[in-house]
């Protein structure tokens, strides 16, 4: 076992890594954007082509000795296009962030209008929040979900566009339950001669197991996590028409990134080869009927659904009526073995640092085999805890139960 020598060279790191191992074994991990990687995946990340530098593209290197980095890269290259229906992929991206930081660097100019969805309405940082790059570089306009539904509405994108005119339109989520219209998107963008750029950190996996709209024949250019649902090593991925591959591979190197992380290029050929599976198409399938399992059985419980349900693998729950904040409730579920993170609900009263909702997810669960009756008695476990927030003996009970119940789920690229 590779984990094994970092014993004897640095034992402290070690007990933290098997802690590390425990923990994630231990409890039910339902952080939306995390998964299990399996193990062929984990030891690609940990393989030799960590020690190798690549800056440039297969047959255009900078540096001799590529001949096996050049194919692994062409591979994981081909394997991209082949699985989303795309014209080019980048594989270099470090993450989600630079992925979207190239596409603007290659689409826009400093200054330039772009338009994307609100982070407290489930966007992300890297669609022209304030704080982030996005929202300093770059003319930043936002859209809000409707009040009344919690629904992406086009009409809001559509007038929006046609106010600003923005270079890049994007759409891309980090906690919207909800399928995308990324042919109304698309509509929209054309209209304002705007690039679509649609991020699919979070349902990239969906997407290539065919459970979730694929936005590849409707967006100029598509960008991806590669360790969410895909469950992949950590990194970014970019999609793209042919006419705007030379453009986007240069804003990646040189323009953003040096040497491209040959290992997680490595372990991302592994998770594409996987993700094209009929199994893995049946995991994806299973995720989205445990997120609407486990929502059904938290609505059954008294808890408030942002909107109503789920069409993916999220589920962001409104605990307003159960009088209790997000931050406190995730707190007293950690305590008891569940997971999860606090999350703001659309028009939240509360602060993005202390907000009315949790966020959960099934994509976990799911690789660990977990089905809908495990789902029910999730929710029964989430209730119980959030309902009795400063009840330990309550929360130690369902402490008791999960660590009983999670040894019948194995758990991908664990060792124990
Ligand atoms: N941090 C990720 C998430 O949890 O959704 C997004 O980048």
């Amino acid at each position: 076992m590779a984990i094994e020598s970092i014993r004897t060279v640095d034992p402290e790191i070690f007990q933290l890594i098997s802690a590390e191992e425990r923990r994630q074994r231990d409890s039910i991990r339902l952080i939306a954007s995390e998964n299990y990687a399996s193990k062929a995946v984990l030891a690609a990340v940990g393989s030799v082509l960590s020690n190798k530098y690549a800056e440039g593209y297969p047959g255009r290197r900078y540096y001799n000795g590529q001949v096996n980095t050049d194919a692994i890269e062409r591979c994981a290259i081909e394997r991209a296009k082949d699985l989303f229906g795309a014209q080019h992929a980048n594989v270099q991206a470090y993450s989600g962030s630079p992925a979207n930081m190239a596409v603007y660097a290659a689409l826009c100019e400093p200054g330039d209008p772009i338009v994307g969805l609100s982070l407290p309405h489930g966007g992300h940082l890297s669609h022209g929040w304030k704080v982030n790059f996005s929202g300093k570089l770059y003319d930043a306009h936002q859209y809000p979900v409707s009040r009344e539904t919690e629904l992406i509405d086009l009409e809001v994108v559509r007038e929006l566009c046609h106010e600003v005119k923005p270079k890049v339109l994007s759409v891309g989520t980090t906690a919207y339950p909800r399928a995308i219209d990324f042919e109304g998107f698309a509509a929209v963008a054309k209209e304002v001669g705007a690039y679509l750029v649609a991020d699919v950190a979070h349902v990239s996996g969906l997407i290539a197991g065919g459970a979730y709209p694929n936005p590849v024949p409707f967006a100029d250019v598509v960008t991806s996590t590669t360790h969410k649902t895909l469950r992949g090593p950590r990194g970014g991925l970019i999609l793209c028409r042919q006419d705007l591959a030379k453009a986007i591979d240069r804003a990646v190197f040189p323009g953003l990134q040096g040497g491209p992380h040959m290992n997680q290029i490595t372990a991302l050929a592994v998770a594409l080869k996987e993700a094209s599976t009929p199994e893995y198409a049946r995991y994806c399938a299973q995720v989205i009927a445990n997120a609407r399992a486990l929502a059904a059985a938290l609505e059954m419980r008294g808890f408030r659904l942002v909107t109503g349900g789920t069409d993916s693998h999220i589920v962001l729950v409104d605990l307003t009526p159960k009088g209790v904040a997000g931050r406190i409730a995730a707190d007293a579920l950690e305590r008891a073995g569940i997971v999860c993170n606090s999350n703001t609900i659309p028009y939240d009263p509360r602060t993005p640092f202390d907000p009315s909702g949790i966020r959960i997810g099934t994509p976990c669960v799911t690789s660990r085999g977990m089905k809908e009756p495990e789902m029910e008695q999730i929710a029964v476990w989430i209730a119980d805890v959030v309902e009795n927030v400063e009840d330990e003996t309550v929360i130690k009970d369902v402490r008791t139960e999960i660590l009983q119940m999670v040894k019948a789920f194995p758990a991908p690229g664990l060792d124990f």
